[in-house]
């Protein structure tokens, strides 16, 4: 199968080329389960394998600090008008390479070095740009951190939810310049509500990270930050499935302090052909289809979530409201971890990752979880029936992990459902 709209035109470099078939075949023979991966189409494809590629744009539109800026100062305004229109914001940046440059440009903005922020820990869902202590971020900044509930037996009331009663006691007690709203594993829908209370209780602004729940946001299934918090970070290839690369919405009395966060602050040229991308996507996202997809999205997550749980595999927070399924291996077997989950479950054909869960008593390389999304899989065309038999084969895997006829069996299985799933329809007939 071809691997991307210009294949034809890199027929010069057969290395590169083979690679990105056999990355092709890759995506399009086996489950793609990372919660924060999706399938672009291939008009996002196209605009970022563009010659946008090859302006240096240093500056904003209409800003910028070198010539010839006319055409692609269309295309980022292009950009930030569908970005705005998308959410409702009063301003958008679409300049960050990544999430973490979004964070990163919020937290110069709106922070002095030693400045207090408290936000999610790390090992019970935040991200990485969150405090990690491998994160240029608590270097810079106090971080303190929040995390979720303990787990119960009730089903009603499983708990591991956000624990806000310690939100706001962490607030009174550090009083931080910022709240940190937004995970990386959290399967739970995070109202912003309850944070912007706590922020205006103690004075302090709150940035909700959307990176996970942007597009479930833009399909009306989720409920938008957008003008509750004070700005708003997320990254555009996870549920919003645009091309990789990060955005910010914030009030119109942020924006210059934001925008020269980035630029200069952080960033060089942007990547308008990524810029470019966005915008495509970003006129995606605004149909009604859309809708119909985000809400699919959450659907088979739940159907993954119940398949799981049928197979003896305890879900963090008992379940899920978004794409995201957390997947807790020792109720399951004491002696498998995510990272060994992880791997047989690669050989079998279902890809996905290894995650620390709440108070994992296992190191972030190891982790006892395993973190399950359902975004890509339904992008192409998968529902609950699909979702329920993925769900059953991760069980036969991981039941049969030492038996390699049975990883082979699944790997099979696996490769003959996604024959009825291609992602690239069209680029298979072209
Ligand atoms: N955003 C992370 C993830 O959820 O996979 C990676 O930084």
């Amino acid at each position: 199968m071809p691997a991307s709209p210009f294949d034809r035109w890199i027929t010069e470099d057969p290395e590169v080329l083979a690679l990105m078939g056999a990355e092709a075949e890759r995506q399009a023979t086996t489950v793609q389960l990372i919660a924060s991966e999706n399938f672009t189409s291939t008009a996002v494809m196209a605009a970022t394998g563009s010659v946008l590629t090859n302006k240096y744009a240093e500056g904003y539109p209409g800003r910028r600090y070198y010539g010839g800026n006319q055409v692609v100062d269309q295309v980022e305004d292009l950009a930030r008008d569908r970005l705005k229109a998308l959410f409702g914001a009063e301003h958008a940046n679409v300049q960050p390479h990544a999430g973490s440059n979004a964070n990163l440009a919020v937290y110069q903005a709106l922070l002095d070095p030693g400045d207090t922020v408290l936000a999610m820990r790390l090992d019970h869902g935040g991200h990485l740009t969150h405090g990690s202590p491998a994160s240029i971020t608590s270097k810079v900044w106090n971080f303190v951190s929040y995390g979720v509930t303990p787990a119960t037996d009730d089903p009603d009331n499983p708990g591991e939810v956000i624990d806000f009663d310690q939100v706001a006691e962490m607030a009174r007690t550090h009083r931080p310049k910022l709240i940190v709203a937004g995970s990386t594993a959290y399967a739970r829908i995070i109202d912003p509500l309850p944070f912007r209370e706590i922020a205006d209780s103690i004075g302090a602004r709150f940035m909700f990270d959307a990176a996970h729940p942007a597009g479930l946001i833009a399909g009306g299934v989720h409920p938008s930050p957008v003008g509750v918090a004070d700005v708003v970070t997320f990254t555009t290839h996870k549920t919003l499935r645009g091309p990789r690369g990060g955005a910010i919405l914030c009030s119109a009395e942020l924006a210059k302090s934001i925008d020269s966060a980035i630029f200069p602050g952080l960033q060089g040229g942007p990547l308008e052909n990524v810029i470019a991308g966005k915008a495509v996507a970003f006129a995606e996202a605004a149909r009604p289809e859309f809708r119909t997809y985000a809400a699919q999205v959450v659907a088979n997550a739940k159907a993954l979530a119940a398949a799981v749980a049928a197979q003896g595999i305890r879900l963090v927070s008992g379940g899920t409201d978004n794409h995201q399924v957390l997947c807790d291996l020792q109720s399951f077997d004491a002696e498998l971890t995510g990272k060994e989950a992880q791997e047989v479950l690669d050989r079998a054909g279902i890809t996905c990752n290894r995650n620390t869960i709440p108070d994992d008593p296992r190191s972030p390389f190891i982790t006892s979880g395993l973190r399950l999304g359902s975004a890509a899989q339904t992008t192409v065309g998968m529902g609950e029936a699909e979702m329920e038999r993925i769900g059953g084969l991760i069980g036969t895997t991981l039941r049969g992990r030492a038996d390699e006829s049975v990883v082979a069996g699944v790997r099979a299985e696996i490769r003959e459902l996604c024959a009825s799933f291609p992602p690239y329809p069209d680029l298979a007939d072209a």
